[in-house]
C-alpha cells in the first residue's frame, strides 16, 4: 500500500476535509518532505492548470497522482449527475469525463463523490440510480482509454440517499455490469454506516479500488477513536495494493495533521 495526500484548490471547499489549501509548489513541497508517494488533487474543473504544469510539480518532487477529486463540480458549479433537469445532468457528466481526461493524461483515476447527488420528491430513487449507472458506465469507458479504472465513492446518510454501504456499491457495479469501476472505501463515511469496517472491506474484496484513510470524527488517523489494525489486515487479506489517502480535516495544523498520517500510515504498514 501507498501514500496518498489530499491537495485542494477549490476556495469553495476551504473549510473541507483536505489537508492542504496552499499554492501547489508549496503543497508538493511539504508532501515530498513528509515522506509521502502521492497527492490526491481536489481542482475547480480540468482546466485550472495544464496536466503538464501537474507533471512537471509531480517529477520535481518525485510524486505520483493518486486520484483526482470531482467534488467542485457540486461545490462550486452546482451539478449532479442525477439532477431532474437533463441539462444538469449533462453538464455533470460532461464535468465528470473531463476530470477523466486530465487525470486520465496524470495516469490517475478520477473520483464520483458528492455529484452523484440523490433522489428526491423529483426524481425517484429508482430513476436516480439509473442515471448514476449510466454515467458510470460512461465514465468507466473514458478512463479505459487511459488505462486507469473510475473511481465511485458510497457516502454516509447525510450525504447521499443513494448507496451508502460497501455492499450496495459493490453490488450496484455487479448487477449493472459496470465495468472498470472501482470503489472507494472512506472510513470516515464507513465509520459511520457500516456494521464492521474490516469485514465490509472483505465483503467487497474485489471491488476496493481506494482508501481514504480518515479517523471515525475525520481527523488525521490517531486523532479520534478508529482502530486501523483490524482494517489494515482486511486491506492486506484482499490484497489491496493502492493508496492510503489522507482526505481529512487540516487540524490542529495542515503541516501536524499531515505528519501525524504519515506516523499512522507508517504504523499501520510495518
Ligand atoms: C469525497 O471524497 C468525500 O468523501 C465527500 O464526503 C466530500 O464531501
Ligand atoms: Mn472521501
Amino acid at each position: 500500500m501507498k501514500s496518498a495526500i489530499t491537495l485542494c484548490q477549490v476556495p469553495e471547499a476551504s473549510a473541507g476535509p483536505f489537508v492542504f489549501h496552499q499554492p501547489l509548489v508549496e503543497s508538493f513541497a511539504t508532501a515530498k518532505k513528509l515522506g509521502y508517494d502521492a497527492v490526491e488533487l481536489f481542482f475547480p474543473s480540468a482546466d485550472y492548470i495544464s496536466v503538464d504544469d501537474v507533471l512537471t510539480l509531480a517529477n520535481e518532487h518525485e510524486l505520483s497522482i493518486a486520484a483526482v477529486g470531482t467534488g467542485a463540480g457540486m461545490v462550486k458549479h452546482g451539478l449532479s449527475l442525477t439532477d431532474q433537469r437533463s441539462s444538469i445532468r449533462a453538464a455533470a457528466l460532461k464535468f465528470i469525463l473531463e476530470m477523466v481526461e486530465f487525470g486520465g493524461q496524470l495516469g490517475a483515476p478520477a473520483i464520483l463523490g458528492s455529484m452523484q447527488g440523490k433522489w428526491n420528491e423529483q426524481v425517484s430513487r429508482e430513476q436516480a440510480l439509473s442515471y448514476l449507472a449510466d454515467s458510470l458506465r460512461e465514465a468507466g469507458k473514458a478512463a479505459a482509454a487511459h488505462d486507469v479504472s473510475f473511481i465511485y465513492e458510497p457516502l454516509n446518510r447525510y450525504e447521499t440517499n443513494l448507496i451508502n454501504h460497501l455492499a450496495e456499491g459493490a453490488e450496484f457495479l455487479k448487477d449493472h455490469q459496470l465495468e472498470n469501476v472501482v470503489l472507494l472505501a472512506d472510513l470516515f463515511h464507513m465509520n459511520i454506516e457500516e456494521t464492521d469496517v474490516a469485514q465490509a472491506i472483505r465483503d467487497a474484496a474485489n471491488y476496493v479500488g481506494h482508501v481514504h484513510f480518515a479517523d471515525s470524527n475525520r481527523l488525521a488517523m490517531g486523532l479520534g477513536h478508529t482502530n486501523p489494525t483490524p482494517i489494515i489486515e482486511a486491506l492486506k487479506e484482499i490484497g489491496y495494493r493502492g493508496y492510503l489517502s489522507a482526505e481529512v480535516f487540516p487540524q490542529p495544523s495542515p503541516e501536524q495533521c499531515a505528519a501525524q498520517e504519515m506516523q499512522a500510515i507508517l504504523e499501520a504498514l510495518s
